[in-house]
């Protein structure tokens, strides 16, 4: 599991719930609360600290808003559609070169995203070649797509809980991690909502593994 958040919770809470969860995925909510907050972050013992900043500009703009973080992070999220030359190429580039990675967002959870582009999305994910790819939980045959076309990438799938996808699922269809936020951060009991998921997660992962067998 990815935990995502948006918002501040106590730092006993975090440490907590980091106890269960060693991925931890970072949006534009929480820098804009409050960016001192990402020093209590980096402190604790996470796997993998993802910037979602849904970058989505040319290079110069990105590359000057990922230096801002980059001491921070060990990942970055950017959008696929703004293509290579000019934007995804040098962003690319200059993760790789600063040891960061990259993930693509290839199908976004709400209503509203239309993957009739995703033929075009992933040419431009084939020529890139990130870490990985976002993929909405609430999208689980579009999991199952990605999942075929790119069998060696990390499928992150946000959408569970608050969004409407049901714990378990994405992971079912061929994600590799679901990412919560709200239904942790903003339950009464982070750590016991944590713990409950982490069940959840795994009885689901038994039983769909047992079907496909
Ligand atoms: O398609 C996406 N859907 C989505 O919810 C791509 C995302 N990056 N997100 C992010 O995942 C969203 O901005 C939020 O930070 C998180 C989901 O949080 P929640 O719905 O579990 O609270």
């Amino acid at each position: 599991m990815i935990l995502s958040l948006d918002k501040q919770i106590s730092l006993s809470t975090l440490s907590e719930v980091n106890k269960y969860i060693h991925k931890v995925k970072i949006g534009y909510p929480l820098i804009l609360e409050n960016i001192a907050y990402l020093d209590n972050i980096v402190k604790l013992h996470w796997d993998e600290i993802i910037f979602d900043l849904k970058l989505a500009d040319i290079d110069n703009t990105m590359l000057f808003i990922a230096s801002k973080f980059i001491n921070y992070a060990d990942s970055f999220i950017a959008h696929s559609f703004i293509g290579i030359e000019g934007a995804l190429d040098k962003l690319s580039e200059f993760l790789k070169n600063q040891n960061k990675s990259l993930y693509l967002v290839l199908s976004m959870s709400h209503k509203g995203w239309n993957d009739e582009f995703y033929p075009y999305l992933k040419n431009i994910a084939k020529t890139i070649d990130p870490k990985g790819f976002v993929v909405g939980a609430t999208r689980p045959n579009m999991i199952r797509i990605v999942r075929n076309d790119f069998m060696d990438k990390i499928i992150i799938s946000p959408g569970v809980g608050a969004q409407g996808a049901m714990v378990g699922d994405a992971i079912c269809n061929g994600a590799d991690y679901e990412i919560i936020g709200r239904s942790i951060y903003e339950s009464k009991d982070p750590v016991a909502e944590t713990k409950k998921i982490i069940e959840t997660q795994e009885v689901k992962i038994n039983e769909c593994k047992r079907t496909e067998n």
